[in-house]
């Protein structure tokens, strides 16, 4: 990248802001979600001022205000190499694997985002991006019809593509190529109110799986819900209540805490919404919705089976959470309470990943001394250790509950299959273990934090 072009951190800026304007445009109930949503934070910051110093963003209303992230589905797998071609050029790259086949629904997915701590500074927003598993549809008519009509569109726009080749060429773009880049980008995710196939098809794939028709029947991969923010989820979902905004019943990961851990989310249940056909009927299409989310530490592997463990053991009990949100809450908050809720505890147990930071003010110009470990600095106050915050997804145990709520399953489905290699080969890259970066996050802060108090590693 030459210095005249603009940086990937400034055009995933731009296009994450051009989205919200468009999706905004496009759903008035998420417009007005997102007024409350940072009612709730500018109230939740009057409150606690507190926040403004313990996260980054929280302080700043303008950056808290923007979206986190958006989920797209794509259908076939020159479709996924696409748009990882074109979230490249936007500084953001696939970590992780999701396989969403154990809940029944026929996709996998990867979460396309920035990677290094200053981009997710710079503009953290992420898209979601799952694959559709044709091989999990047992119709093999309805197969290959879908493959059919997907292989007559293509989902970047033609300027798009030019622009992508100027990019690879260039190495990057000029202020009018990326402001045009970012315009053409949006294109893809763009709302289109029309189905490509007659009201039949649509049908016949609605009925082998609701997703299916999202997936095929349209121009292309429409944003299907992008996220906010919040300060406090609890009070944002209260909100949703009071305002009739039909939020989920309820708010799915950890309970509250003291200490927040992985990511806690809600959202408005997405809106039937007019359609029209190829042969000229119309109808109704439930697909997009608004979602808001609260992020905590990313666990360790040990941290994160125990959350596992402690979720699993709660839907055992309360199978039915939407019949009884009440229960639930109360099952979760009991469940958890196994789970240590201070931030001392979470990081001697290695239970959630930290950075470790030099500690200003008075300790800063005293030397270090000579410590026997990491603990004793930390006791000492010459170091101070901040949680790493989680910046991936939980479908996966949320698939998980959903399957153990369908007991009954037929048994012998092929719904466990895993294929992260076909997503892999689809996508033409491995995909990013988000494990190995919070591991490697933690291991340079301490690194970087050691050198500072002229510490050798310990
Ligand atoms: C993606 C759902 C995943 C989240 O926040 O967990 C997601 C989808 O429905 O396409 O966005
Ligand atoms: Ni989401």
């Amino acid at each position: 990248m030459k210095t005249s072009q603009a940086s990937p951190d400034v055009l995933r800026s731009r296009f994450a802001r051009a989205l919200s304007t468009m999706y905004k445009a496009e759903m008035p109930r998420y417009r007005e979600m997102s007024e409350l949503v940072a009612a709730v934070n500018s109230e939740t910051r009057r409150a606690h001022p507190e926040l403004g110093r313990e996260r980054a963003d929280a302080g700043e209303p303008d950056r808290l205000n923007l979206e986190r992230h958006g989920a797209i589905r794509v259908g076939t797998p020159q479709e996924l190499a696409s748009v990882r071609r074109l979230f490249a050029a936007m500084g953001m790259f696939p970590v992780g694997y999701y396989n969403l086949s154990t809940a029944g629904i026929p996709v996998h997915s990867t979460a396309f985002r920035p990677i290094d701590d200053d981009a997710l500074r710079r503009s953290p927003f992420r898209v979601f991006t799952s694959l559709l598993r044709l091989d999990l549809i047992n119709d093999a008519d309805l197969r290959e019809q879908a493959t059919k009509i997907m292989a007559r569109r293509d989902i970047l726009t033609p300027r798009c593509r030019a622009l992508l080749d100027i990019r690879d060429r260039d190495d990057g773009f000029d202020e009018t190529l990326a402001d045009e880049f970012v315009s053409e980008a949006i294109e893809t995710f763009r709302w289109r109110g029309a189905a490509a196939t007659s009201a039949e098809t649509y049908a016949r794939l609605q009925s082998a799986h609701p997703l299916l028709a999202d997936i095929v029947c349209f121009k292309g991969p429409h944003i299907n819900h992008l996220t906010l923010t919040t300060l406090d989820i609890d009070a944002a979902q209260g909100a949703l209540i009071a305002r009739d905004l039909a939020p989920k019943p309820i708010i799915e990961g950890p309970p509250r805490r003291r200490c927040p851990i992985l990511l806690r989310q809600t959202s408005f249940k997405a809106l039937a919404e007019p359609i029209s056909f190829a042969d000229g009927a119309s109808g109704l299409h439930m697909a997009r919705f608004g979602e808001i989310e609260q992020r905590g530490a990313a666990l360790t592997q040990s941290g994160r089976a125990l959350y596992d463990r402690l979720l699993r053991d709660v839907y055992a009990r309360v199978p039915l959470p939407a019949s009884d949100p009440v229960g639930f809450q109360h099952a979760l908050d009991r469940a958890f309470a196994a789970f240590p809720d201070d931030m001392d505890r979470l990081r001697r147990e290695k239970l959630a990943y930290f950075s470790y930071v030099p500690a200003g003010g008075d300790r800063a110009s005293t030397h270090a001394p000579s410590p026997r470990s990491l603990e004793d600095l930390v006791a000492s106050g010459f170091l101070r250790a901040e949680p790493i915050l989680y910046e991936d997804f939980l479908p996966v145990s949320a698939a998980g509950i959903f399957r153990s709520n369908l007991a009954e399953t037929e048994p012998g489905r092929a719904v466990e299959d895993d294929d992260r290699a076909g997503f892999e080969a689809a996508l033409g890259a491995p995909v990013v273990d988000a494990q190995a970066l919070y591991q490697e996050a933690e291991r340079r802060s301490r690194a970087t934090a050691l050198q500072a108090l002229g510490v050798d590693e310990i």
